[in-house]
């Protein structure tokens, strides 16, 4: 079902500081910005490595608002690991599997992620700690 590490998100409080930081000492690059009000946050994509099933990314994440998963988090626990992101096939398909065996999932339906990706986060409660998100990407193998 998992085709990849697609990317891991990474919780922050000030994005451009980040990305200048992972620029200048891992020599990433960006590949997209984005502002996505219905998650709360403003992210940036940067590309790692492309595989044959597909490219990873190190997602980089700073809350619009305080009251958001990201500011929450945050809050809570200070910058760090989020949640990691899977690719798969099919995000529709891979929930209704998942959630037939229990696990609570946070999207019932799939949401707009960057990239124009399809997405849904699954409970970290139920995932050992992990918040787990699920990509479909609308090109698997070309997402830059
Ligand atoms: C919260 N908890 C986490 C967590 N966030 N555990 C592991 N990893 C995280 N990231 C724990 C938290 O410590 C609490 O446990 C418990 O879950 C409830 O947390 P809370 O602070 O009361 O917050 P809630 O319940 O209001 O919200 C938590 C969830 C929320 C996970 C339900 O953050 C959510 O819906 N996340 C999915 C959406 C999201 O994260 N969007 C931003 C990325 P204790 O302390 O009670 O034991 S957007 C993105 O990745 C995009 C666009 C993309 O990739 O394209
Ligand atoms: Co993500």
């Amino acid at each position: 079902m998992l085709l990849r590490i697609d990317h891991v998100g990474i919780a922050c409080h000030n994005l451009a500081e980040k990305i200048e930081f992972y620029e200048s000492v891992f020599g990433l690059t960006v590949v997209s910005r984005e502002v996505n009000e219905e998650q709360g946050v403003r992210e940036a994509m940067l590309h790692v490595a492309d595989g044959d099933r597909g490219a990873s990314y190190v997602q980089l994440l700073e809350p619009l608002h305080p009251d958001t998963a990201v500011g929450k988090f945050l809050a809570k626990r200070g910058e760090g690991v989020h949640h990691i992101g899977y690719g798969v096939a099919d995000v529709t398909k891979a929930l209704e599997d998942i959630g037939a065996k229990g696990v609570r999932l946070i999207d019932q339906r799939p949401r707009h992620g960057s990239m124009g990706a399809s997405i849904a986060f699954l409970h970290p409660k139920d995932v050992g700690g992990v918040l787990t998100e699920l990509v479909e990407t609308s090109r698997q193998t070309s997402r830059h």
